[in-house]
């Protein structure tokens, strides 16, 4: 039997929920197989992904979460609103009280950050950041992220580049790679396995945040580059298991 790990995407319709799962997976797919070539065991990976909500009430919330909850216990709620998308919050208080009982930590996402203007997503951020210190007071503020203890975190994101010719605006992919070493650090044990393996084909991420990675999980560089010379360029290959082999220390 595979060790299954399943994420909850939640959020309201249109708010770049799929733009971001496939920026964080790097390959447009939902559902992930992934072998453990070390140990040979099988991981299999489910991100749920809400089918466009129109209305996000508090019934749909606790339908949608619940069902998820029934077929697993998600490592990882992501919740994403847009700039102007995100007014009510008291609808989030379930959500977050139910993960919080069921030890699940919540990553609140301001999706398609450049999409409505800097004060809209100001005001994002700040919801965001008002409902969560009800929850736990915020214990850190890195990479544009801000953390509250094992609870949850926030941040903004720009999942694919965003272009507004009419203003001659154009602006690169932000946030996704901080976003998922981000979360990486706040898990706990075989959570962070799973964790590694819904971004094991991010090939960007674990090359551009492979320093923080060494640093974080006090890998050795000569390993990594022992590693990345016998298997090649496979990042993947050469990284994850040396994160699990720190992990099972
Ligand atoms: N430039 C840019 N466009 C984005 C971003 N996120 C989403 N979009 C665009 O916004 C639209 C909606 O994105 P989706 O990812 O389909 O949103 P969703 O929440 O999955 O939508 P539903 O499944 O219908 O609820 C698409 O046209 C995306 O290309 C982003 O970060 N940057
Ligand atoms: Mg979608």
């Amino acid at each position: 039997m595979p060790k299954e790990f399943t994420i909850a995407v939640c959020g309201s319709a249109r708010v770049g929920k799929s733009t971001l799962v496939n920026a964080l997976c790097g390959k447009q797919r939902n559902d992930i197989l992934a072998n453990d070539n070390a140990s040979s065991m099988e991981y299999s990976i489910t991100i749920y992904d809400t089918p466009g909500i129109e209305s996000w009430t508090e019934q749909h919330v606790q339908s949608y979460f619940s069902k998820i909850m029934e077929q697993s216990k998600p490592l990882c709620m992501i919740y994403c609103a847009s700039p102007g998308s995100f007014a009510r919050l008291d609808q989030l208080q379930w959500l977050i009280d139910n993960c919080i009982k069921s030890n699940i930590f919540c990553a609140f996402v301001c999706t398609n950050k450049y999409s409505g203007g800097t004060e809209r997503r100001a005001q994002v951020l700040k919801d965001f950041h008002s409902l969560l210190t009800g929850y736990h007071g915020m214990t850190r503020d890195e990479g544009n992220i801000k953390y509250y203890g094992n609870v949850a975190l926030c941040t903004a994101v720009n999942s694919i580049v965003y272009e507004d010719r009419e203003f001659g605006v154009r602006k690169e992919v932000e946030g996704i790679n901080e976003l998922i070493f981000g979360i990486l650090t706040s898990l706990k044990d075989d959570k962070i396995v799973g964790w590694c393996y819904t971004v094991a084909d991010n090939q960007s991420f674990w090359v551009t945040m492979q320093s923080q990675l060494i640093k974080f999980f006090e890998i050795s560089q000569q390993a990594v580059t022992k590693f990345f010379n016998e298997r090649g360029k496979d990042i993947v290959e050469s990284v994850i298991p040396l994160i699990l082999s720190v992990l099972k220390r």
